[in-house]
This record gives structure tokens, C-alpha cells and sequence, in this order.
């Protein structure tokens, strides 16, 4: 059989206000020392990510391998002057302002016909990305490979990071456990706890593992993942994510599922990850459904790691699993139309 003729729609989302580091906010009251940091910060954090996997020449590599791509460039946030924290959260506005235009970029490039393929940018831009797919195709199955689960609700949450939180405001389930937020009326929840998988996780916070108990959400943690092998894990999930209907399937990837040792740049390491292998397994499975409709990749995060090594094995890392996403295959590829030379 022929491969199908594959289409990546890529939308960049140079975004990090979905992610505070600690140290940054405590010294907000201490101008000097924030000043300080300020200038020692030698480049750009995760919202310089987008344009790294592009430098890499991801739409080249994709073109390359037969894939048709569309740029639709990187999306441009408003600055925010009064964006004071609501308790312990912080951007509120700008987090639900951003996920509002990407939302609006990602139905587009479902409407147009792509693969929708997001670069991120902090995890909180699953907002945006999830509900501007759903909104365009309506019902997905979600799988989410991450260290973390990202389902704290904005009162469960201990950081007050959003990057944290992304999926407490996607499930239709935890609806009435979330407040009313300024910037983030226009979300609709759109996806349900029993068409959500977890792979990676190895992180999680008591609250998180409370709701992922409460609401049966299937997870392979990292636990699993040993327990069983990756590859059937993937048997295990997409059995379990196609057992009723056939839903698109959005694959959320956090480049911090995969271990530290293979890409260190990423701002919240956490040592057990997936191995390089595991982690294309993954997605070189997913391809091979037919249902992969839209992707993430986000947490690259350039400013994170003391070497330009480490920055480019984690780039390469990222590119490595989009190409597999779009039908790269470790054992080689040919063009359909490939003859061979007559001598
Ligand atoms: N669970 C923690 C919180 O809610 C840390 C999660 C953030 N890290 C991520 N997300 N990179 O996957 O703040
Ligand atoms: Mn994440
Ligand atoms: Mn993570």
C-alpha cells in the first residue's frame, strides 16, 4: 500500500509565560538582583524555541521526506502592562490572551486541511492548541507524553505556573473544580478524562494523582513503561484510545518526557525519562494510525543548558520526533515512485 500523502500545517508560538521560575519572582522586589539576572541572561528562554527547530531546518527535513508543509509563521503576543498575580497565579491574562490566538491559528490550519504541528513555547500553549483542534474537528483522543501530567487546577497547583495546568481546563470532568479566570471565558472544554492517555510521567503532584485516580484517566508512567516495554504500551494505548470510535488523535509532546541525559535543555529535568528510542517509538507508532491530526512540541528551552551541546541534542531530539510524526521510519524510507538505475 501506498503511504498517504502526509500535509504538516507548523505554527510557532514563542510563549513562556506560562512558566515563572521561582528565583525570578522572588526578586522582582529586589531590583538590583533582578537586574542582575536580567543581564547575565545570555539568550532567550522557551519562547525561542520555535525558531531553533526551524534554524534546525525542520521544514526542510519534512519537504525532504515527502511530506507537503505550510508555515504559518510564529504568532505575536501582546505585552501585557497589568497582569498582577490572582493568588499564586501567574500571567493570567496573557496565558488565556495567547491561547486565544492560537486557538484561532490552529482551526485555521485544521480548516486548510493540514496535520496541525504547534512549537512551543511552555506547555500552557496546550490550551489553545487542543481547543482551536477540537473546535475545527470537533471529538479527539489526546496523548500526552510528558514527565508531568500538567492537570493541577489553578487551586491545587503549588508553583502558580500555567504550564502546570493545562489539561484542568480541557476535561469537561473538572470543570466545576476551576474558577473564573480573566482571559480565559473563551475556553470551551473539549476533551473527555476517558480519551486521554499519559506516557512518561514520572512527576506528579499529589493533587494531580488525586484527579488522575478520581477521573480513571489511563497513564503509563514511567513505571509502566518498564513494567511492559514501550512497545507494548503503544499497543495498550491506542487499543484503549480506538476501542469505541476512531477519534483524530492530538499528540502533546513535552520534550521533558524524554531523559535529561538526552535532552538537558528543557526547564523542568527530571531524571528516568524515556530513552531516545522509547520516545520515537512513540511516535513512529502514532504515524502509522492514520489519526494523527494535530501535534505539539513544546519545553525546548535554549536558555536551559550550560552547552550548545546539549541545546543541539535536544533540538535534535525534537526534530528527530516530528519527522517521525510525518512518517520517518528508523528502517529507512523510500518515494513511492523509487525505480531502480538500469545499468
Ligand atoms: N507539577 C508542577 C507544577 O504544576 C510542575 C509542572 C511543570 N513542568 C512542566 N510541565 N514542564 O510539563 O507547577
Ligand atoms: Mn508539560
Ligand atoms: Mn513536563
Amino acid at each position: 500500500p501506498l503511504p498517504p500523502v502526509r500535509s504538516a500545517g507548523i505554527v510557532g508560538a514563542p510563549f513562556s509565560k506560562g512558566q515563572v521560575s521561582a528565583p525570578f519572582t522572588v526578586c522582582v522586589s529586589v531590583p538590583v538582583v533582578t537586574l542582575a539576572l536580567f543581564l547575565l541572561q545570555p539568550k532567550g528562554g522557551v519562547e525561542t524555541g520555535p525558531d531553533r527547530i526551524r534554524a534546525a531546518g525542520l521544514l526542510h527535513r519534512l519537504k525532504e521526506q515527502g511530506c507537503a508543509v505550510k508555515d504559518y509563521g510564529n504568532l505575536t503576543f501582546e505585552e501585557l502592562v497589568d497582569d498582577k498575580p490572582i493568588g499564586l497565579l501567574k500571567n493570567v491574562r496573557a496565558v488565556g490572551g495567547a491561547n486565544r490566538r492560537l486557538s484561532e491559528a490552529v482551526q485555521a490550519v485544521k480548516k486548510d486541511g493540514h496535520t496541525s504541528v504547534m512549537l512551543g513555547g511552555d506547555h500552557s500553549l496546550a490550551i489553545g492548541s487542543i481547543h482551536g483542534h477540537s473546535a475545527a474537528v470537533g471529538e479527539l483522543s489526546v496523548l500526552w507524553v510528558d514527565a508531568h501530567a500538567d492537570i493541577n487546577t489553578p487551586l491545587t497547583s503549588n508553583t502558580g505556573n500555567i504550564h502546570g495546568q493545562p489539561m484542568s481546563y480541557l476535561l469537561h470532568e473538572l470543570q466545576s473544580k476551576v474558577p473564573v479566570l480573566p482571559h480565559f471565558s473563551w475556553i470551551k472544554p473539549c476533551v473527555w478524562a476517558k480519551d486521554l492517555v499519559y506516557i512518561g510521567l514520572r512527576d506528579v503532584d499529589p493533587g494531580e494523582h488525586y484527579i488522575l485516580k478520581l477521573l480513571g484517566v489511563k497513564v503509563f508512567s514511567m513505571s509502566e513503561v518498564d513494567q511492559l516495554g514501550v512497545a507494548r504500551v503503544m499497543e495498550e494505548t491506542c487499543d484503549y484510545l480506538s476501542a469505541k470510535a476512531k477519534k483524530p488523535i492530538h499528540l502533546s509532546y513535552d520534550i521533558d518526557a524524554i531523559d535529561p541525559s538526552v535532552t538537558p535543555a528543557t526547564g523542568t529535568p527530571v531524571a528516568g525519562g524515556l530513552s531516545y528510542r522509547e520516545g520515537l517509538y512513540i511516535t513512529e507508532h502514532i504515524c502509522q494510525t492514520g489519526l494523527l491530526s494535530g501535534v505539539d512540541m513544546v519545553e525546548v528551552n535554549p536558555l536551559r543548558s550550560p552547552t550548545e551541546d546539549d541545546v543541539q541534542s535536544t533540538v535534535n531530539t525534537a526534530m528527530d520526533l516530528l519527522l517521525s510524526c510525518f512518517g520517518r521510519l528508523r528502517e529507512g524510507n523510500h518515494p513511492s515512485h523509487y525505480r531502480l538505475p538500469e545499468p
